[in-house]
């Protein structure tokens, strides 16, 4: 057995995506096993390696990793992306916990049917551009500095240019209205390990399809 950590999802972004970022943020190689059907969701079951069932599932350091959040702690706290103390830990919690909401609005939406999207599609552009972004943008401007916590990158740095990449599929110009967040973008997008997972062929994941989003659907609802 090798010594990297492998992550057990589907090939697409989901709730693993942001724990592929932070590896990768951390410089960590990592190897994946895809869900490709039911029945292989149900062997991991059987198996006994999903505590509640569910995947993510991230076996690192001879543990089986489950809840999307336990796994992104524990990550960011070996890979020092977590503050130096407990008051930047909580900011970047507090922080973290909004993008986990807005995640889930950008995530979500590719999954909806057709008759559901126009509807979610305004309330997610709207929380993104009059709820989540002013307060990072605000942040940015208060802290003065080149992160959003403290004077070094942070796990919420990484999730936050996820985020912003991930509104700008949706809406290119989403960040018009925030000049320091494009400051951000750009800065972070330059980090050496980010840069490189930026590049086409890393295990970053795209946008689902029609496809991408049936097979999904019949691995968990067959
Ligand atoms: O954050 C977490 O890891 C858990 N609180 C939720 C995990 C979860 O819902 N996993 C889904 C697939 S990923 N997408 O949403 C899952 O395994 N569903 C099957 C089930 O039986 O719940």
């Amino acid at each position: 057995m090798s010594g990297k950590p492998r992550l057990y999802y589907f090939n697409g972004r989901g709730r693993m995506e942001p724990i592929r970022w932070l590896l990768a943020a951390a410089g960590v190689e990592f190897e994946e096993s895809y869900l490709e059907k039911n029945e292989d969701l149900i062997k991991l079951r059987n198996d006994g390696s999903l505590l509640f069932q569910q995947v993510p599932m991230v076996e690192m350091d001879g543990m089986k990793l489950v809840q999307t959040r336990a796994i992104a702690n524990y990550i960011a706290t070996k890979y020092n992306l977590y503050g130096k103390d407990l008051k930047e830990r909580v900011l970047i919690d507090m922080y973290v916990e909004g993008m986990f909401d807005l995640n889930e609005l950008l995530m979500k939406h590719g999954y909806l049917p057709a008759h559901e999207r126009k509807q979610d599609f305004a309330n997610m552009i709207d929380k993104t551009e009059n709820r989540y972004f002013p307060v990072f943008e605000k942040v940015l401007k208060d802290h003065g500095k080149d992160f959003l916590v403290g004077n070094q990158l942070s796990r919420a740095d990484v999730q936050l240019l996820e985020i912003i990449l991930m509104a700008e599929e949706w809406k290119p110009d989403i960040l018009a209205k925030f000049p320091l967040l494009q400051s951000f973008k750009a800065r972070i997008s330059n980090i050496p390990t980010i840069k490189k997972f930026l590049q086409p062929g890393s295990q970053r994941k795209s946008l689902p399809d029609k496809d991408d989003v049936d097979k999904v659907m019949k691995i968990f609802y067959p």
